[in-house]
């Protein structure tokens, strides 16, 4: 029954995991943690909490949902210095970009899935908005948000980040070129005919609607990693409509319930999305999605590095990711702290 090593192909990012479900020996037994103390609604010293002061001495508004501003400290500046360098060894090119900071509520203790329904809609609403406003002068929109000092995030107050760039980074470039192979060797969209497969085998589904499918994939190397798809061809964020919007609300709070729930924690990852870059004319190769990369493996305190042989060979995992699926089904889609 127990299944030998083997490596799985993601075919998204054209990468291998290798797969060592014998050393997850013990069963699985939930870990019994009492639950840190909630965090206050405000914070005075939090730079994002409403009324508060950013560390330009600049002063927040006193906002009721969602507040977008400008990155005090931008990766990328809207002028370049338009230096450039080429030779076989040494390339340098220039590049411009704008960073947003999105706060996702005033209260700084309730994190995504402590919001409504209709809070976490305000954030998808100010995702769509602000990804078609800087797709019309940026060739990527790269949303994300860090979430939990493990995962290097200097403020706990529920917040993500917007970063456009006239260039297309790399992930997105690869995944852009995958979709592209996908599509010109088999006329299908990957992404698509993932989600169908996935929802017809269901065992590495999480949580699922008539418009969305959440599944830890096939090829996962995070142990709780997910994969956030639409059920319908859509290419990027601005193009989702209201009933499609008000479904991925519903998805993203009961994802992120069940991670709470995992381990009674405020569960801490990278997500971000994904879509078409807004210089490609053709975008019938791809398919919007988000992914979760969430750092824990056993409890809310212990964690898989990516370390040794990811390092230097390439990423390896012990729990299946038809095991870390069945976990996350199995807890309630009720938060802890409700
Ligand atoms: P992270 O915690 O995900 O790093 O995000 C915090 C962002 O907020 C970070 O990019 C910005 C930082 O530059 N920031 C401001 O724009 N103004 C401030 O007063 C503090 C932090
Ligand atoms: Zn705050």
């Amino acid at each position: 029954m127990s299944e030998g090593p083997h490596r799985r192909y993601n075919p998204l990012a054209d990468k291998w995991v290798l797969v060592s479900p014998h050393r997850i020996l013990r069963p699985w037994q939930g870990e019994e943690q009492e639950p840190e103390p909630a965090p206050p609604a405000h914070d005075p010293d939090c730079y994002l909490c409403p009324g508060n002061t950013r560390v330009t001495g600049e002063k927040n508004p006193d906002f009721a949902g969602v507040h977008l501003f400008p990155n005090d400290f931008p990766a990328m500046l809207k002028e370049s210095d338009g230096a450039r360098r080429k030779t076989a060894l040494f390339q340098r090119e220039d590049v411009r970009g704008e960073c947003q900071v999105l706060c996702f509520s005033p209260d700084h203790g309730k994190s995504l899935p402590q919001l409504s329904l209709a809070g976490v809609s305000q954030v998808i609403d100010a995702w769509c908005s602000e990804t078609g406003r800087l797709g019309q002068v940026f060739s990527n929109v790269q949303i994300f948000e860090n979430k939990g000092s493990m995962m290097g995030c200097s403020n706990p107050h529920p917040h993500g980040q917007i970063w456009a760039s006239d260039h297309v980074p790399d992930e997105v470039r690869a995944e852009d070129n995958m979709q592209e192979k996908h599509y010109s060797d088999t006329k299908q969209n990957l992404l698509l005919e993932l989600a169908e497969a996935e929802a017809e085998a269901g065992e590495r589904v999480t949580v699922e609607n008539d418009q969305w499918l959440a599944i830890v994939p096939y090829w996962a190397s995070w142990p709780f990693e997910t994969l956030l798809l639409p059920r319908f061809p859509v290419a990027r964020l601005p193009e989702l409509d209201e009933q499609q919007k008000i479904g991925l609300a519903a998805t993203i709070r009961e994802l992120t319930i069940r991670y709470d729930n995992l381990f009674r924690c405020s569960f801490p990852y990278s997500m971000g999305w994904h879509g078409a870059p807004f210089d490609n004319a053709e975008t019938s190769h791809w398919q919007l999605h988000a992914h979760f990369y969430p750092p824990l493996l056993r409890s809310a305190s212990v964690r898989k590095f990516m370390v040794g042989y990811e390092m230097l060979a390439e990423a390896q995992r012990d729990l299946t990711p038809e095991h870390a699926a069945e976990m996350l089904r199995a807890v309630s889609d009720v938060h802890y702290r409700d």
